[in-house]
């Protein structure tokens, strides 16, 4: 069966959205609107895995939107709403419970990794986080799903639910007239030159919201000084910089810098080199720290405009929450016929 195609992502409102999530999703989301009809998520169910302090997950919630706008995300044209104001995201995350195996969660390397030595305290949720992120993508029978490198392995698991979905309720899709698959295979969107930002100060770790150094990530809302001072400070090595991709490796926080770089040149790490190839650190760096000033400059004003307007940003999440809720609540009314629940009709 052909599914219309159709992209999904969200971003956790966390604080302190960084390069990373921009590189590595927010550029993406814009860049697919041009081609794709997009629903664009603020996830704040994902958001209290981990305990949120609840005026801030207000305030990140706000702030993650004013992030899709200052980025350029259209709202009239795209859908853009949080999470929590569709009930059919927590409804489908149950039902797919039921469907992933526990051996399944158990290899999620997020999870062992956010969990640490801690794991007899953490939540319930932070457990069956995948399974909610798989109900996210699959209630809009989701095609296409822009995200980071770290999230690889969570598609892949989206993708063995609909899969069993699909093959535990054969008989009773088809009954229902839904063909050979209810659920699409969600294709992820991983490209270009930074897909993994690492961290400014450790070039083994990913650039990360919950880091508790600041210097180790660029946020969005960073002024220029800020960002000046934080590339200045970001950890490199002693040699010059290579004049081939070749001699990157090895050196993980050059191969870093040349990326954001690329990236937010909208060029390749091969262009950078042809560029740089040969230039000490403190050259690069002051390039690197105009093109970031210049391109993330604007969107840092612009978020901190639009943050202090929350009716208006308010307004935004209703109307992209009531046009999100009429996709999933059909897509919920087919699971409930499938799975066999008896519904009001
Ligand atoms: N360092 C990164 N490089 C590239 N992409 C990244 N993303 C996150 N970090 C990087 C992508 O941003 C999107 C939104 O991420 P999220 O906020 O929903 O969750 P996250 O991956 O947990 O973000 P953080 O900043 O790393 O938070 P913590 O510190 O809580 O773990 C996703 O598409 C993600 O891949």
């Amino acid at each position: 069966m052909a599914f219309k195609e159709r992209v999904f992502s969200g971003v956790q409102p966390t604080g302190n959205l960084h390069l990373g999530n921009y590189l590595g999703a927010i550029t993406k989301f814009v860049a697919l609107q041009d081609t794709y009809d997009c629903i664009y998520c603020v996830v704040d169910l994902h958001a209290i895995t981990v305990w949120q302090d609840p005026p801030e997950l207000m305030r990140n919630t706000r702030e993650v939107t004013a992030a899709f706008l200052a980025c350029g995300i259209d709202p009239k044209k795209q859908i853009i709403f949080n999470q929590s104001q569709v009930a059919e995201h927590a409804e489908l995350a149950w039902v797919f419970n039921c469907v992933a195996r526990l051996g399944w969660l158990n290899r999620m390397t997020q999870f062992k990794e956010k969990a640490g030595k801690d794991r007899e305290n953490v939540s319930v949720g932070l457990y069956a986080y995948p399974n909610l992120m798989a109900a996210d993508i699959l209630v809009y029978r989701a095609t296409h799903v822009p995200v980071g490198e770290d999230q690889k392995q969570h598609l892949e698991l989206a993708r063995d639910i609909a899969q069993k979905f699909n093959v535990d309720f054969a008989t009773s899709i088809h009954a229902h007239g839904y063909g050979d698959a209810f659920f699409p295979q969600p294709e992820p969107i991983i490209q270009g030159p930074a897909t993994r930002v690492m961290s400014l100060r450790d070039g083994s770790k990913k650039m990360s919201k919950s880091e508790p150094s600041d210097y180790s990530r660029i946020n969005l809302t960073d002024d220029a000084d800020t960002i000046a001072q934080k590339v200045r400070k970001a950890k490199t090595d002693p040699e010059a910089l290579p004049s081939e991709e070749e001699g990157l490796k090895a050196r993980p926080e050059a191969d870093n810098l040349v990326g954001i770089y690329a990236a937010l040149n909208n060029t390749t790490k091969a262009a950078v080199l042809s560029e740089f190839g040969g230039a000490q650190f403190s050259t690069f760096k002051m390039a690197l720290v105009d093109l970031s000033v210049a391109k993330l400059g604007p969107i840092g004003s612009e978020m901190k405009k639009l943050v202090q307007d929350p009716v208006y940003i308010d307004s935004i999440l209703a109307d992209g929450s009531a046009r999100a809720s009429a996709i999933a609540g059909e897509t919920m009314k087919a699971v409930k016929d499938i799975v066999g629940f008896v519904r009001r009709s």
